[in-house]
């Protein structure tokens, strides 16, 4: 039987990508996101080009019952042989000094980047613990490593996923469930689109003047971490563009 992995916001983004690699690589996939009509022609791609056995999840991973819910409504076979978690479902909303964040930005990005990556784990895990078996991937950020301004929620909801990757690592040790943060620098995907709330214009200046990473580029590192022999987890891994050095370090040229 093929292994299966769970990829939380496949909509687009690195989730798409990772989706794809995997699914071009016979896994079966698990591909999550709220918005439904984008999960099922990512779903139908899948399944056209790859000929992959794929089951779209619409869910939102803020929603703790409907996590649990969309994961018992798994086919048993798929629910108990999970094999790769990959918590990618996240976002940054707005890009504003403290003073000026608004509150519902705030309880956005802390619901959806830690608390669902929480929710989704604790779901997810227990049918690892039974195989002795799996790999859980947390999508990071450089904002989990130094704090820029302006990135204050982001970069404190992304610091906690690079705690929560270290813990679960600790916690799951004896269970062979390797744990994996990958944290990317300048990726162009709809992220900051999303965090700048559609404008376009604002969200194509962050990456004008280099060449950003895509998300086939996150796609391939962590097809490669998944790939490793399974006495061997990478950790921890931060990728950047070439002209990136860390947030504060970008050459425009
Ligand atoms: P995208 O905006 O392209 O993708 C984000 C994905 O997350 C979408 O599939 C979206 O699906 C899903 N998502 C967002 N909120 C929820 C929710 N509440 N419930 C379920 N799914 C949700 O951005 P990226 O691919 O760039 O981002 C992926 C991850 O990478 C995020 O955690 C982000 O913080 C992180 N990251 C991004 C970087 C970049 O430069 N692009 C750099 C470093 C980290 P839908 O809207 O359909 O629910
Ligand atoms: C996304 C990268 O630098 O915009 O996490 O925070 S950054």
């Amino acid at each position: 039987m093929s292994p299966i992995i769970f990829i939380t916001g496949a909509t687009s983004g690195f989730g798409k990508a990772i989706a794809t690699i995997f699914a071009k690589n016979n896994y079966r996939i698990i591909i999550t996101g709220r918005r439904a009509d984008r999960l099922q022609s990512v779903a139908a791609e899948l399944k056209k080009e790859y000929n992959a056995e794929v089951l779209p999840l619409n869910f939102d991973v803020r929603d703790k019952e409907a996590v649990v819910k969309a994961i018992a409504s798994l086919p048993e076979t798929w629910r108990n042989n999970i094999l790769i978690l990959v918590n990618n479902a996240g976002l940054a909303a707005g890009l504003d000094l403290i003073q000026d964040g608004s509150t519902d930005d705030w309880d956005q990005m802390i619901d959806t980047n830690v608390k669902g990556l929480l929710y989704v784990t604790k779901a997810v895990v227990p049918f690892m613990i039974a195989r002795q078996q799996g790999h859980i991937f947390n999508i990071g950020s450089v904002a989990a490593k130094q704090v820029y301004e302006k990135g204050n929620v982001y970069c404190a909801s992304k610091f906690a996923v690079d705690a929560l990757s270290q813990g679960m690592r600790i916690d799951l040790l004896k269970h062979q469930i390797k744990v994996t943060a990958i944290h990317p620098g300048a990726v162009e995907t709809e992220f900051s689109n999303v965090r700048f709330k559609g404008d376009e214009e604002r969200a194509k200046a962050v990456y004008k003047g280099y060449q950003p990473l895509v998300a086939e580029d996150i796609a391939n590192v962590v097809y490669y971490c998944a790939t490793l022999p399974p006495h061997v987890c990478i950790n921890e891994l931060v990728i950047t563009p070439t002209a990136q050095a860390n947030p504060f370090y970008l050459d425009r040229g």
